[in-house]
């Protein structure tokens, strides 16, 4: 009884898992449609640390450019803002609050950083990585020399140590 249980159970779970991976290898694979994904913004009362109470979820992006993400939450406690160190010359900031969701189209490939204007000191911050770009010890020197709280600092840096052992 109790074995005939888990079976489909667990028949369930990998019937699930195969849709997810059929449906996102679509997305991924046409290659004309502009892909898409979502960032949540997310408040944790049960996290352990303070640097994981606020957090970006994902906080690690990767995209090819002309593809879109979409900022869900940026409400009351949270913002979407452009770190203006970190971010290519000549791409417009972007500014995200008080919206249930907003996207953004990253047509340049490069390095954008953001935080939550908020939360920001607390190490909420996300790196978006648009193509193939140079410049990473270039990154590394802006974070390392940029005015940001320390939890900011360490946040961005682990982040890029993600992409380049990636
Ligand atoms: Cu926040």
């Amino acid at each position: 009884m109790t074995s005939d249980l888990s079976t489909s159970t667990r028949r369930q779970v990998l019937k699930t898992a195969v849709a997810v991976l059929c449906c996102s290898g679509m997305t991924g694979g046409a290659a004309n449609a502009r892909a898409s994904q979502t960032v949540d913004q997310i408040t944790d009362p049960h996290a352990t640390a303070a640097t994981n109470m606020f957090r970006f979820e994902p906080d690690f992006v990767t995209l090819s450019p002309g593809d879109e993400l979409t900022f869900l939450n940026s409400r009351s406690d949270h913002t979407v803002h452009s770190v203006p160190e970190l971010w290519p010359d000549g791409v417009p900031l972007v500014k995200i609050a008080h919206k249930k969701e907003a996207s953004v189209t990253f047509d340049r490939e490069g390095f954008y950083g953001f935080r939550c204007r908020r939360h920001g000191r607390y190490g909420m911050v996300m790196l978006v990585v648009v193509g193939r770009p140079g410049g990473a010890d270039e990154l590394r020197e802006a974070i390392e020399t940029m005015r940001a709280k320390p939890r900011e600092r360490t946040g961005f840096t682990g982040l890029l140590d993600r992409y380049q052992s990636a």
